[in-house]
């Protein structure tokens, strides 16, 4: 009752050498509850493979934003990285990102998004003001989380690991990304999200006898193949982001 230990990964966004190697660690300290939180496959690396790993494991997953922007991609713009993913996927592969849930609630404890409650394309942690991320106050986030009663909010979508208690106890834990540690997005305005290096993330959530705590991971791997990849489908900006965790040299005093 009170060993409850859960593993929580994000963000894995294709990269099949992140996540190998985060479920090599999460194998290592005999975890055998694992949770993810959407955006599985969209990028330039191996979204098929990665889809393979992820099907195989059959965890409880919820949708992303970028997972319903590869089974929905008349309501985006067209890119050339959003015609790699769906080349490279199967039939089964998109049925299985069709069928993924936008929340779920485990052990009637946790509360699975990958944004917020409401929204897989919005930060829970973040706001955006004038293309600045700040962090939303306790009181906003009480606000936005006034139609949950877990817990327990696991979110992903920021990819930058973190945690957050409210004064009522629950706890808000971002376990940051297992397969992409920066990145520059244009939606819904211009901002630049980072983790600061290039290690994989995730997060183990444990019930103790004084409440759920939660500790992040960083994994090293491999980003050398990653980037390749990344470089191999015309992704210079993957590439970077992967291999250093920042977006531009000039945030890295940041
Ligand atoms: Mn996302």
């Amino acid at each position: 009752m009170s060993d409850l230990q859960i593993a929580v990964i994000s963000d894995v966004h294709g990269n099949r050498w992140a996540l190998t190697a985060v479920l090599a660690d999460i194998a290592q300290r005999g975890i055998r509850n694992i949770v993810n939180l959407g955006d599985c496959l969209y990028s330039p690396l191996d979204p098929a493979g990665t889809a393979d790993i992820l099907m195989r494991l059959d965890i409880l997953t919820v949708r992303g934003n970028e997972d319903r922007m590869i089974v929905e991609p008349q309501a985006y713009k067209e890119s050339a990285t959003l015609r790699f993913v769906r080349e490279a996927l199967q039939p089964n592969h998109m049925r299985w990102l069709e069928s993924l849930p936008l929340i779920r609630v485990v052990h009637d404890e946790l509360l699975l998004c990958h944004g917020t409650p409401k929204r897989d394309d919005e930060y829970l942690r973040w706001q955006l003001r004038n293309e600045a991320v700040v962090p939303r106050t306790v009181e906003e986030l009480v606000g936005m989380l006034a139609v949950a009663d877990e817990p327990v909010v696991l979110c992903g979508h920021d990819h930058v690991p973190g945690a957050v208690r409210l004064p009522d106890g629950r706890l808000i834990v971002s376990p940051g990304s297992v397969g992409l540690q920066a990145f520059a997005d244009d939606r819904p305005c211009p901002h630049v999200m980072k983790a600061g290096t290039p290690h994989a993330r995730y997060a183990v959530v444990a019930r103790r006898e004084d409440g759920w705590r939660a500790e992040h991971v960083k994994v090293s791997y491999d980003w050398h193949w990653a980037a390749e990849a990344a470089l191999n489908h015309g992704r210079s900006d993957w590439a970077q982001w992967l291999t250093t965790g920042q977006v531009g040299c000039q945030d890295s005093q940041a």
